[in-house]
């Protein structure tokens, strides 16, 4: 390290004994007066390549994703003061691609001060049926009550939209006490769907003490907004619920209309849980004559239901792209490192890929896919033959960079025999029974998979695994883990291990997985995009083209690598 970056860090640990206040607004930490600290160069070793993120500075939720005459929109929550969450503001990009990003002027920042000079936290975008789209978004207001805003184009002519206009009439929806909402706890609109009578509805996320609400309110002209008696949905003890989302879906990949019902259509409520940071959804049937959701039977409707994704990704936001006539998520991957090392490195928070996402054909769960145009960016393909990975084995996927890549592995179980047995209480956490056995714990099917962003000598690598028990009658039980233990020599990171149960007979078919992996970033998705995972890692070694990559076994019984595929992953033009 040179003198001046010495002195830099010294000068840094003084401020932080001077300055290091934290106090929590919302569900975020804010670090009072480090925005001060800014690096005068952000530091790049941990940024991604191919990963949605601003310049520089802190970045958090997803917000208002929309196609708009032919041109993506993407805005997000954003300090543009610092690498950590603050006074936040709408940043702004557009692309045409999903893949190149162009950056323009925050769309909303602070000002109203009845309706948002403390903030422009989440909401969505609708497309009026004129075509026009309108924001909807929670401000924080002069005494730092939630309350709900509108803002449009200045110019709709402009495919950008760059610049937008606050309703004169903000704050459209403020809590009360007829409502009975707590002012600090009512936030995020979701998209706005039309019903058959015509009205326009939307959810916003609140709570009662520990019942988690998506209260609804209604309106015929999208300016003035009522109530409605009853909440769409809610459910005791889950805590705050933020971020609410709530669209159609068919098990078709075709996404659909927001505002689109029908008898062959289901419904998914997604919920970000500020208690527990994960996102969960219920697949249910909307009765849109009594304007309620009633998730399936069978649903679990908490925090041990599914999820999009077992690791990081939180505040996430679908959008109908109607373009392509798809359904995309987006979700935010926050930083593993602590607070005060990512306000050192000049940005903080990363998108997850744009991933398609529609009902799986067993109408119990969604899949997701990283959204087609990715693979636009695939060059320099290297195939591994089919191979029998024998017990222990490891074996070297060379000839791509490895610290930015996308790779489809398959793999065959040949024998069942040997399977562990599945002991009932390991159901009841699978992310615990992959911190217990992770991926140097040997079992007789698995651990096999991939072990990434790898030294050399793998003193440091991520393992994305699957493991095979036996469960009641002998059925196979599969399950995935993102092991990150091993994941960086530097003892302050976070080192949680991620894991999810996989629907999937693999006596029937082979097990698949993809990995994204871009620099900090390991975005798995496996059996076809059933299980996802995120996680973010910071290797000491393993960084740039001293990466590795490796296909491993360390289950007693052999397993069959059928097709293992990696390409280099280019560098698109991001912000
Ligand atoms: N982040 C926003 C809130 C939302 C939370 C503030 C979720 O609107 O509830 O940045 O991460």
């Amino acid at each position: 390290m040179g003198a001046t970056s010495s002195l830099w860090l010294l000068s840094i640990s003084f401020l932080l004994l001077v300055y290091g206040g934290v106090e929590t607004q919302a569900s975020h930490i804010v670090l009072q007066n480090l925005e001060a600290l800014q690096p005068l160069f952000p530091n790049h070793t941990y940024r991604t390549s191919f990963h949605f993120q601003p310049s520089r500075n802190w970045m958090n939720d997803p917000n208002g994703p929309m196609v708009y005459k032919g041109v993506y929109h993407f805005f997000y929550q954003y300090n543009p003061k610092g690498a950590s969450f603050g006074k936040i503001s709408w940043g702004h990009s557009t692309s045409k691609d999903l893949l190149n990003w162009r950056a323009h002027i925050p769309a909303l920042s602070p000002s109203q001060p009845a309706a948002d000079i403390n903030g422009a936290w989440s909401g969505s975008a609708t497309i009026l049926p004129n075509g026009l789209p309108a924001l909807l978004y929670t401000g924080v207001d002069s005494r730092n009550r939630q309350v709900q805003n509108l803002a449009v184009p200045k110019n709709p002519s402009d495919p950008y939209l760059q610049e937008w206009v606050k309703s004169p009439r903000n704050p459209l929806i403020s809590p009360n006490h007829y409502n009975k909402i707590n002012a600090t706890s009512f936030r995020d609109p979701t998209t706005a769907w039309r019903g058959p009578d015509g009205n326009w509805r939307i959810l916003i996320g609140s709570k009662v003490e520990r019942r988690g609400l998506a209260i609804l309110y209604r309106s015929k002209d999208f300016v003035r907004w009522v109530q409605a008696k009853r909440p769409l949905h809610s459910a005791e003890g889950s805590g705050m619920w933020e971020c609410p989302d709530f669209y159609p879906v068919s098990t078709n990949p075709t996404g659909l209309d927001t505002s689109l019902v029908g008898s062959r259509i289901k419904h998914v409520l997604k919920i970000s849980l500020d208690e527990s940071k994960h996102d969960y959804y219920t697949i249910g049937t909307y009765d849109h004559a009594r304007d309620k959701y009633i998730p399936d039977k069978g649903s679990v409707d908490n925090d041990s239901g599914l999820r999009y994704d077992y690791g990081k990704f939180y505040a996430s936001k679908t959008f109908y792209d109607s373009l392509k006539r798809r359904r995309i998520l987006w979700g935010w991957i926050n930083e593993s490192l602590i607070d005060t090392e990512y306000v050192k490195q000049g940005w903080s928070g990363v998108q997850g890929i744009p991933r398609t996402v529609w009902l799986d054909k067993t109408g119990k769960q969604l899949v997701q896919w990283p959204v087609q145009e990715l693979e636009k960016l695939r060059s320099n393909k290297v195939e591994m033959p089919s191979t029998m990975l024998k017990k222990g084995s490891v074996s070297e996927v060379s000839g791509i960079s490895a610290a930015q890549a996308d790779v489809e592995v398959t793999f065959k179980i040949m024998e069942f025999g040997k399977a562990e047995k599945m002991e009932e209480r390991w159901r009841e956490d699978p992310q615990v029974l992959c911190s217990q056995k992770g991926a140097s714990v040997r079992g007789g099917i698995g651990p096999f998979g991939l072990k990434v962003l790898a030294s050399q000598n793998r003193q440091e690598y991520t393992a994305v695994f699957f493991r095979v028990f036996k469960g009641n009658n002998n059925n196979p039980v599969v399950l995935m883990c993102s092991d990150q233990t091993r994941s960086s020599l530097d003892k302050k990171t976070d080192k949680t291990s991620y894991g999810a149960f996989v629907d999937v007979n693999p006596m029937q078919e082979e097990i698949s997985l993809r990995i994204l992996i871009d620099h900090s970033m390991v975005e798995s998705f496996g059996a076809k995009g059933k299980v996802c995972i995120t996680s973010r890692v910071y290797p000491t070694k393993a960084i740039g083209g001293k990466a590795h990559l490796y296909a491993f076994n360390n289950g007693v019984h052999s397993i069959k690598l059928s097709k293992l595929t990696a390409w280099s992953m280019k560098k698109p033009t991001i912000n």
